[in-house]
This record gives C-alpha cells, sequence and structure tokens, in this order.
C-alpha cells in the first residue's frame, strides 16, 4: 500500500507540474518521470534515510519526493518561488537536499555518474556505512566518464550501485539506435562490475533486486550495476513533440505494464478494498493540490537575490 501511495504521489505531482507548465506558471526545461515511478520507489524504500546518499539527472521529481522531500517545495521550486528548495534559482534541474541525502538535480548528462562515485568514495573514506545510488539513463550509459568511474569504483570497491533506467531514449534516440551493447546491465562486465537486469515496471522486482545488491555492496564487495527496463510516458521535456515513436507504441506499454495499475491488480487480488485504494488516490491528491496552491501563492524571489548564492568572486 506505501509502494502503491508513493508512485501516486509521483504521478499526481507530475501530472500537475505538466499542467502548470502548460499554464506557463513553469518556466525553462521541465522533464517529468511519469511510467518510472516503480524504479525510485522500489529503490528508496530500501535504503537507510540518514546513511545512504542518492544522486541523479535532471529528471530528478520522483526522486526528491520519494526522499521524503516535501512536494511544496520542490512544487515552488518548479515555479521559481522563492519557498523553493533552491530558493526558486534552481528550478527543475537543480534541487539538493543534503538533510535527506539527495545530492541532485545535474543537468550534465552523465555527470551524476562520477559525483555519485565521489559520495560512495566519501562514504568510504569517512567509514559511516553508507551506500551511494547513482541514477542515470540509458543514454548516459554512452558516455565516456561512466567508465571512468567504473573503473575506479571497482578497483577501490567503492560502497555504488549504479542505476541506469533504461526508459527506451535519449531524447529522441532509442537504445537500439545508439548502443552497440543495448543489453545495459553488462556494460560493467570488463571492469568486472556485476549486472542485473530488472523489470522496471514492476515495483516488487524492484525492491527484490536492490535488497540483493544492497548486502552485496554493504559487504564491501564493490560496486553492483543494476539495469531498470522502464519506459516514459511523456516526451523527453515539456517541449518534445516526440515524433521519433508512435502513439500505439506508448498506448501499449500504458495497457500493458504501467506500474501503478499492476501493482493495483496485484493489491486489489490480495483482498485489499478498491474504496481503500480510491481513499489513498484522493489522499494524493489533495496534497498535490496543495503543493500547486502553496507554490502559486508563494512570492517569486527578492531582487536582492540576484547576488546571493552565485560566484562572483575569481578563484
Ligand atoms: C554532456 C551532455 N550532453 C548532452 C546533453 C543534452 N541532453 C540532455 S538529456 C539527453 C538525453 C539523455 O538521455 P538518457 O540518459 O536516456 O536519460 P532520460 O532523458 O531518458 O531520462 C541529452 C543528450 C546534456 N545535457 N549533457
Ligand atoms: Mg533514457
Amino acid at each position: 500500500m506505501e509502494f502503491y501511495e508513493q508512485m501516486l504521489l509521483i504521478r499526481r505531482f507530475e501530472e500537475k507540474a505538466g499542467q502548470l507548465y502548460g499554464l506557463g506558471l513553469i518556466g525553462g526545461f521541465c522533464h517529468l518521470y511519469i511510467g518510472q515511478e516503480a524504479v525510485v520507489t522500489g529503490l528508496q524504500s530500501a535504503i537507510e534515510p540518514g546513511k545512504d546518499s542518492v544522486i541523479t539527472g535532471y529528471r530528478d521529481h520522483g526522486h526528491m519526493l520519494a526522499c521524503g522531500i516535501d512536494p511544496n517545495i520542490v512544487m515552488a521550486e518548479l515555479t521559481g518561488r522563492a519557498s523553493g528548495i533552491s530558493k526558486g534559482k534552481g528550478g527543475s534541474m537543480h534541487m539538493f537536499s543534503v538533510e535527506h541525502g539527495f545530492y541532485g538535480g545535474h543537468g550534465i548528462v552523465g555527470a551524476q555518474v562520477s559525483l555519485g562515485t565521489g559520495l560512495a568514495f566519501g562514504h568510504k573514506y569517512k567509514e559511516d556505512g553508507g551506500v551511494c545510488l547513482a541514477y542515470f539513463g540509458d543514454g548516459a550509459s554512452n558516455q565516456g566518464q561512466v567508465y571512468e568511474s567504473f573503473n575506479m569504483a571497482e578497483l577501490w570497491k567503492l560502497p555504488v550501485i549504479f542505476v541506469i533506467e533504461n526508459n527506451q531514449y535519449a531524447m529522441g534516440t532509442s537504445v537500439n539506435r545508439s548502443s552497440s551493447e543495448d543489453q545495459l546491465y553488462r556494460r560493467g562486465e570488463s571492469f568486472r562490475i556485476p549486472g542485473v537486469q530488472v523489470d522496471g515496471m514492476d515495483v516488487l522486482a524492484v525492491r527484490g533486486a536492490v535488497e540483493e545488491a544492497l548486502k552485496y555492496v554493504r559487504a564491501g564487495k564493490g560496486p553492483v550495476l543494476m539495469e531498470l527496463k522502464t519506459y516514459r510516458y511523456r516526451g523527453h521535456s515539456m517541449s518534445d513533440p516526440a515524433k521519433y515513436r508512435s502513439r500505439d507504441e506508448v498506448q501499449d506499454v500504458r495497457e500493458k505494464s504501467d506500474p501503478i495499475e499492476r501493482l493495483k491488480a496485484m493489491l486489489i487480488k490480495q483482498g485489499v478494498k478498491e474504496e481503500d485504494l480510491k481513499a489513498l488516490d484522493k489522499k494524493v491528491r489533495k496534497t498535490v493540490m496543495e503543493a500547486a496552491d502553496f507554490a502559486e501563492e508563494s512570492p517569486e524571489p527578492e531582487m536582492s537575490e540576484l547576488y546571493t548564492d552565485v560566484l562572483v568572486e575569481q578563484y
């Protein structure tokens, strides 16, 4: 039930963000996570808050919600308000909460893999028992710095799980068009990093797989690579006309493998009442409505904020 609620929260939050974008209340880039909810929900549920760390790319709203960050301040950030988590100056791609172990929010494709390896180095150096989850996309998995990071992570047995969210596309380019080895879980093999491929539309499969991965990494054996096969329903960002795939393809995934519908069917089969699920949906809608209201009612940053948190010195 918790997983169901968490996935619904992410979906409804993203739908609302899409609406606010359409109304012109969100500017700049906005990459929605709709379709991929089971990945972050399953993975985050297994890690230890306050001990482990998380880092991802620009498709980051779901990760923040799954880290337990207040939806109000995430929505306020998307709409560029002073009460946003980055004081309204970061926007969709640049949000952080060290308190929640969430290290961004990065617009440079692949950068989070190297930074995440650094976070893992920090965990090992400080002997704090933490593990870093470094999430990245199928497109990012073709980036050079990913492999430099893999090499160091295995050589130094760093506590990191490399999480490839294979949503089949990198902007308009499909995995098969761009990848000579399209079984992405194998990408760590030449560095001796074990890899596992998981159905990223099945939240329980994700949870089960990450438990195993965490056991391995926490035992000091070095990194694990997880490939989560998933799908994004919306365009790459809000400004993507999505001409590189057919509507039928998207519809087919929605109908046959939607992670929320799949869990719902499972719950009902196990005897959960439909009205209890409806009540959760209502609760989630209320949370999201409140986040949108909070965002819209918050003021924009003061002009003086233009000069704060910005590097002006030479270094
Ligand atoms: C270093 C770098 N190269 C190119 C881009 C432009 N770019 C932004 S997102 C993206 C596609 C990445 O796709 P993927 O890693 O599959 O992630 P997804 O968007 O599917 O979550 C590209 C090429 C960038 N931001 N940074
Ligand atoms: Mg992708």
